[in-house]
């Protein structure tokens, strides 16, 4: 009976490791490829378009998930019909600005690989010369590293991306960057892009129920503004800085986050009805950098999850 009790007490501690160990996710190899090219692309809702550079033609540039341990084999192809040099920086990988960042001509391939050691949140951008110029006109992203332990952040219900970012009346004047003479603050790429309150033409808006864990994955692209990220007539829950599940703070009105950064901030609403992602700096929330989001019982089901999570 003795021996039969320990044999039980083994099996039960032998079921925990393995239990533990499922929620592990086994460490892979990710193959990401992008390609920097240059285009036009609007920048609000009417469809004004500017000379954007990008990765893979779009701004932000696409979403790259993986989890803590992964190994991210990444490729950039320079359009050849680019017109300018162009480089990747991931802010989760620990490599050699020199020789890894460095930048490709038009026609040309770089590869380099890192492993994703540090789970959350990491902004990435083109950091050819001028940095400044290659930021503003919208080569930049995020990955995220999502931890190997899949229960170290409360489940989230629905996810969305926001990046900020300036928009500069003319983007080949490198004299306004320089001067910080930005005319519109945007998220995602587009002046009140998901704000129908201040710009009757937006079609699109975050949505969600209420009572759900809205997790926000905010990167703040600048090239030079600061952000005091704040959702009106809502509370961040739990705030992540770098969204590492290590730090977290509790019942945050705003969380600021500079150029280059990237934070985890979770929303729910007790009730229904709408907040108003901003950037409480108020020139930046008048000129474009406004995301409602609307909790309603009736939230379309597909919004917050797989490909929309960062609406297009
Ligand atoms: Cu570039």
């Amino acid at each position: 009976m003795k021996n039969k009790k320990s044999i039980l007490g083994l099996n039960i501690a032998g079921l925990v490791v393995l239990s533990s160990l499922l929620m592990q996710a086994e460490a892979k190899t990710v193959k990401v490829t992008m390609h920097a090219v240059e285009a036009d692309l609007p920048f609000d809702n009417k469809g004004n378009t500017y000379r954007a550079w990008t990765f893979d033609g779009k701004v932000p540039g696409p979403v790259v998930r993986v989890t803590e341990g992964d190994t991210v084999e990444f490729t950039l192809i320079n359009d050849k019909e680019s017109k300018n040099s162009h480089s990747m920086d991931f802010h989760a990988a620990r490599l050699d600005v020199v020789e890894d960042f460095d930048s490709i001509k038009p026609g040309e391939t770089k590869k380099y690989t890192f492993t994703a050691d540090h789970p959350g949140v990491f902004f990435y951008h083109c950091g050819s010369d001028p940095m400044i110029q290659h930021i503003a006109r919208g080569m930049f992203g995020v990955i995220i590293v999502d931890p190997k332990d899949s229960n170290a952040l409360p489940k989230a219900d629905r996810e969305y991306i926001l990046i900020q970012s300036e928009y500069y009346a003319n983007p080949d004047d490198k004299k306004i960057m320089m001067d910080n003479d930005w005319t519109n603050i945007m998220f995602n790429g587009g002046v009140f892009k998901y704000d129908p309150v201040h710009d009757s033409e937006a079609t699109r808006w975050l949505q969600a129920k209420p009572g759900e864990r809205v997790r926000v994955y905010f990167a703040n692209a600048g090239p030079n503004e600061f952000s005091s990220l704040h959702p009106i007539a809502g509370i961040w829950d739990r705030v992540y800085p770098s969204g590492n599940p290590k730090n977290v703070m509790y019942g945050m009105q705003t969380y600021v986050v500079g150029p280059g950064d990237a934070v985890t901030l979770d929303l729910i609403s007790p009730v229904e009805g709408a907040n108003a992602i901003v950037n409480h700096s108020m020139r930046s929330a008048h000129s474009g950098a406004v995301a409602v989001i609307i909790f309603s019982n009736d939230a379309d089901p597909e919004m917050g999850h797989g490909e929309n999570i960062l609406i297009r």
